[in-house]
């Protein structure tokens, strides 16, 4: 179980950085190693976005300091209110090893991953390396964010949870994150799928759209629905986000939409199982370097 981040806590005035994962001026994202109490742990940071109903009170409540001033161009440095100058924060605590490499930047591979591949390199590598999945186990037996479930469809075959997503704020739609989360067990990842799992997914995908658009209004036709290939997390779960949103995963190296998912099932009942599929991995990641041992790349 993560940390959690009290209201008015001090979780991280304790905080002691160790270095610096990665840095993005443009996301006004910081992602930091450090310690907490002794434990290892990384703090992600990134700006709120400024959402259009706070512009009154920004512009008139504000503090203004000139930065320049030519002809009819002039920049400011504006200091809002406290609560108008958020810091979305997630910690990680106690964090592993793979943590670490999630959050790092690194050099990015294309790997090719042939059903052969998939057998002899992939599969044991995700049995030893990857991330716990007790964080869904919690959510889908109510044991956390319980408060937070937008919809949940609880029939054990076809159900799943639909809750914002933990990089979602909630506070305004243009980046709407959502996560839905199957009741199934044993469902790894893309490669376990079969047309044996097309209600499933049909399910998920018509009855996320419902509970987004009577939630937050954003019709079908504004949503990005997908699965990662590869997943950090392997239970099968599916990504909803806002279509203009540039979320992040949702590169075609990664994404695969849930529609497609859904027909290739249909035409190719082994699609998933048979076919190649190409995805990136990054420097240091343990999947990489089997794929590197085993002559792959
Ligand atoms: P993924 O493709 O397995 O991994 O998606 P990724 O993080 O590499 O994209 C898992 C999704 O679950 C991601 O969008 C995460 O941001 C989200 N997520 C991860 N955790 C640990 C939590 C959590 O504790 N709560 C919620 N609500 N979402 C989470």
């Amino acid at each position: 179980m993560g940390v959690p981040v009290e209201e008015d806590g001090d979780t991280l005035s304790g905080f002691k950085t160790t270095r610096v994962l990665r840095d993005c001026a443009r996301e006004k994202t910081i992602f930091v190693h450090g310690t907490i109490a002794d434990q290892a742990a990384v703090v992600l940071l990134e700006k709120t976005p400024i959402t259009k109903d706070s512009l009154d009170e920004l512009f008139s409540g504000s503090r203004m300091e000139l930065d320049m001033r030519n002809d009819t161009c002039s920049t400011y440095l504006l200091q809002p209110p406290a609560h108008l100058n958020r810091i979305m924060t997630t910690v990680v605590c106690p964090a592993t090893e793979e943590h670490m490499k999630k959050y790092q930047s690194g050099e990015l591979f294309l790997v090719e991953e042939t059903e052969a591949d998939y057998n002899s390199i992939t599969l044991a590598c995700i049995e030893q390396q990857s991330f716990s999945i007790q964080w869904m186990y919690n959510v889908l037996e109510k044991k956390a964010e319980a408060d937070r479930i937008v919809c949940e469809d609880p029939d054990p075959q076809l159900g799943f949870v639909l809750l914002p997503d933990v990089k979602w704020d909630q506070k305004q739609n243009d980046n709407l994150y959502l996560v839905a989360i199957a009741h199934q067990r044993g469902i790894k990842c893309l490669r376990d799928l079969t047309p044996e799992h097309v209600p499933l997914l049909k399910n998920i995908l018509k009855k996320g759209e419902e509970a987004i658009f009577q939630r937050y209004g954003l019709p079908a036709w504004k949503l990005r629905v997908y699965l990662h290939y590869q997943p950090s997390y392997y239970h099968l779960h599916v990504h909803f986000t806002a279509l203009e949103y540039d979320a992040p995963g949702c590169e075609m190296t990664r994404a695969h939409l849930i529609q497609n998912v859904i027909q290739n099932l249909q035409l190719y009942p082994q699609y998933y199982r048979s076919h190649t599929l190409f995805f990136t991995l990054k420097e240091g990641d343990g999947l990489l370097a089997k794929f590197k041992e085993a002559g792959r790349l």
